[in-house]
């Protein structure tokens, strides 16, 4: 497995990236991951200062950054071990496993130096995982992804129960590399795989444009949902940082009624 080398009390132990996950998870009582969709990179280096004790994980679309540089993205990766969460690039590949492998590593964003999670659709079969696990080991810090196993949005296609168990043995198949699922259900019975769902809100139940909400207690109870990945909810409320506290405390509270942890 890939290690992470983490001082703690002066010594040095090496942690794989599930474990670690869990860790940050139950030592800061946060299951929440802030999809940071902004389109400016400072400003979410100053949001991730803002939120960050209140989140596991921060999310973003590198692909819609303007001023995206590997210097700004280098103080975002500082501020996440600073705050102790981790970087999800959404960046939802779903090509051939060598096309994959050249998308994560190369181009402007060379999000394998950076991301510790990426998300994957398995669309192409599972070359896919096969060609970012090998990339991913070009890397001395540990990485992981989370398969796309269904979505929010209206009209998905990804709702085809076929095309689920075919995602569920693609994780269990390749578990070193896969942690978890982003899901709207909860898809195995063993706690090995992280759930991560999107589409929550308190106040709204959908979008213009085919997303579909429901709060952070339906998301765990009827989705099944560990992290509750949450975008608009706290970036177009008026106190951003109170609002990720409200969505924090709630979360993590019905996670441990819920899933009894
Ligand atoms: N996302 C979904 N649904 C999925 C997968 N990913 O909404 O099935 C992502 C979106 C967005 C975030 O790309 O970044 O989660 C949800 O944002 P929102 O809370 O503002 O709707």
């Amino acid at each position: 497995l890939p290690t992470l080398n983490i001082e703690i009390e002066n010594k040095t132990i090496s942690i794989p990236i599930r474990q670690r996950f869990q860790t940050i998870m139950k030592e800061k009582r946060s299951n929440l991951c802030l999809s940071a969709d902004l389109t400016n990179l400072d400003e979410i280096i100053e949001l991730s200062k803002l939120v960050g004790s209140n989140i596991c994980m921060l999310k973003i679309h590198s692909d819609i950054l303007t001023d995206f540089s590997l210097d700004k993205i280098q103080q975002l990766k500082d501020i996440s071990r600073k705050f102790n969460f981790l970087l999800l690039e959404d960046r939802k590949f779903a090509d051939i496993g060598n096309t994959v492998k050249l998308q994560y590593t190369k181009g402007l964003f060379r999000i394998v130096e950076w991301a510790d999670l990426v998300t994957v659709h398995v669309l192409p079969g599972e070359c896919i995982v096969q060609g970012l696990e090998q990339a991913a080991q070009s890397i001395n810090e540990p990485r992981g992804c989370l398969l796309i196993a269904q979505m929010s949005s209206k009209g998905a296609f990804t709702d085809n129960d076929d095309y689920v168990k075919g995602v569920v043995e693609c994780a269990k198949k390749y578990s070193d590399f896969v942690i978890g699922f982003i899901s709207q259900s909860r898809l195995t019975t063993t706690d090995k795989f992280l759930h991560c769902t999107p589409g929550v809100h308190l106040n709204n139940t959908g979008d213009q444009l085919g997303q579909q909400y429901v709060t952070p207690r339906q998301a765990i109870d009827e989705r099944g949902a560990d992290i509750l990945i949450v975008g608009r909810a706290i970036l177009d409320s008026i106190n951003r940082a109170k609002t990720a506290e409200e969505y924090q405390q709630q979360g993590y509270q019905a996670y441990e009624e819920i899933r009894k942890i």
